[in-house]
């Protein structure tokens, strides 16, 4: 293992001025769930347990159509944007994996990378193909479609592209392909709104075909953007049709900020659970349109509630329950990595309170129409600050107590800033 991004004393002399409290509020928060009839240390176990991706290119910053503004010492390239993961993972214990996209990461040798990625303590989750831009020299464009496109040699083109990525996941270790295309139409008429459908059916059957056995295809669904009309793969209905006619490998994403404002996901969960077609997640969050904002940042509430429906389903499997969890976030005016760290804690914080539900006194409510004792099982749990569970499975794991404390003491960003060159201004998402 190469030496880790932050030094390990200065974690360690951090955890030792935090750790009296830590234990304070542990056994305090101990005794009031014990008597609740819930042992803390078996959901300390796991909190242990879970985790989430990190996507590659939520290291650097993000931006808009109109800007981006980069920091100094943000990553360059995929070396630098792993060796930020890094830190994530080094300080937050939950973050093990990362979610490469590409050609944004393309190198000429992934068996190295998955060996350098491994030597900073990480692996690789799904990988995601890009469909939705122009690459130079690339014969055919996508601005008509991809997947979708009326010109077959542009659908073979992005068929051809998802199997490359295939072949570099398997070389990374990967098991799953993450299946986002923008196709879609500006205006009534533009396209045959059916015929997109099968035209997208038949390329994603190709590239269905080409999945070694133990891999899996996850088709992200997206009301709108890029197409501001139509969208072939618009939301969960469409998604999960498209995902029963191409087969069992192939399971539907749930990007949370892919929906219209105020629709409820948590119910998309459990269809999709329903059906054995949860395949994975994009965690972020979102007031208006695909935001992309820090989970839970604008609706910690509603993560909550989709984590709850994940415990339902982990209760009652369908066809095996193995969902993908990844964050998928732009980061505009933070430090990405300060994001990363803020976003995994809320993450890991709502599935922690997702345990604490009393399902057997909600299931009773639920059975007896009890409303708002059905309501306050949810609500009690939600209103646990779960804080102090994740810091004792942090600190057990190796990671810091006080993660954003530990990583601006490390002033890791302004080293950064000396080593890599800068970014230069542009706009878009990355
Ligand atoms: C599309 C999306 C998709 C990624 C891209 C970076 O909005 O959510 O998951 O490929 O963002
Ligand atoms: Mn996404």
């Amino acid at each position: 293992m190469t030496e880790l991004p932050i030094s390990a004393d200065l974690i360690a002399e951090r955890n030792s001025a935090h750790a009296e409290a830590l234990e304070d509020d542990y056994a305090a928060l101990g005794r009031k769930l014990s008597r609740a009839g819930i042992d803390i240390d078996a959901i300390k176990e796991r909190v242990a347990g879970f985790s989430v991706a990190v996507p590659s290119w939520g290291a650097g910053r993000g931006g808009t159509r109109f800007a981006k503004f980069p920091i100094a010492g943000e990553p360059t390239n995929i070396h630098e944007k792993l060796e930020d993961c890094a830190v994530v993972q080094q300080l937050s214990r939950v973050t093990p994996r990362v979610s490469p996209h590409f050609p944004w990461d393309k190198v000429s040798d992934y068996k190295a990378l998955r060996e350098e990625a491994a030597s900073l303590g990480l692996g690789f989750d799904a990988v995601n193909s890009n469909t939705f831009q122009d690459q130079q020299g690339q014969a055919h464009t996508y601005a008509n479609g991809s997947l979708a496109a009326q010109d077959s040699a542009t659908r073979q083109q992005a068929v051809d592209h998802n199997i490359e990525c295939i072949e570099i996941g398997v070389q990374l270790g990967s098991t799953d392909l993450t299946v986002w295309v923008g196709d879609g139409t500006n205006f009534p008429g533009q396209q045959d709104l059916g015929r997109s459908l099968d035209r997208y059916l038949e390329a994603a059957s190709k590239i269905y075909a080409a999945l070694p056995d133990d891999w899996r295809m996850l088709l992200e669904h997206k009301m709108f953007e890029p197409a501001f009309y139509s969208t072939v793969i618009s939301d969960w209905g469409s998604s999960i049709l498209a995902a029963q006619e191409l087969g069992p490998k192939a399971k539907c994403l749930v990007d949370l900020g892919h929906h219209a404002p105020n629709v409820n996901i948590e119910q998309i969960v459990a269809r999709l659970h329903r059906f054995g077609k949860l395949g994975g997640f994009h965690f972020n969050d979102s007031k208006y349109g695909d935001d992309d904002l820090d989970s839970g940042s604008i609706n910690p509430h509603q993560l909550f509630l989709v984590f709850n429906e994940l415990v339902e389903a982990e209760l009652n499997p369908r066809d095996g329950f193995n969902p993908s969890y990844m964050i998928d976030q732009s980061h505009n005016v933070t430090d990405p990595i300060e994001s990363m760290l803020s976003s995994a804690e809320t993450i890991t914080q709502c599935f922690a309170k997702a345990q604490l539900v009393n399902r057997e006194a909600l299931h009773e409510a639920q059975a007896s129409n009890d409303t708002m004792m059905a309501f306050q099982a949810l609500r009690r749990a939600y209103n646990v600050d779960v804080a102090p569970i994740l810091a004792k499975a942090r600190l057990e794991a190796g990671g810091a107590i006080d993660v954003l404390e530990a990583y601006r003491l490390s002033q890791y960003r302004s080293r950064k800033a000396q080593e890599r060159k800068a970014v230069g201004l542009g706009a878009g998402i990355v």
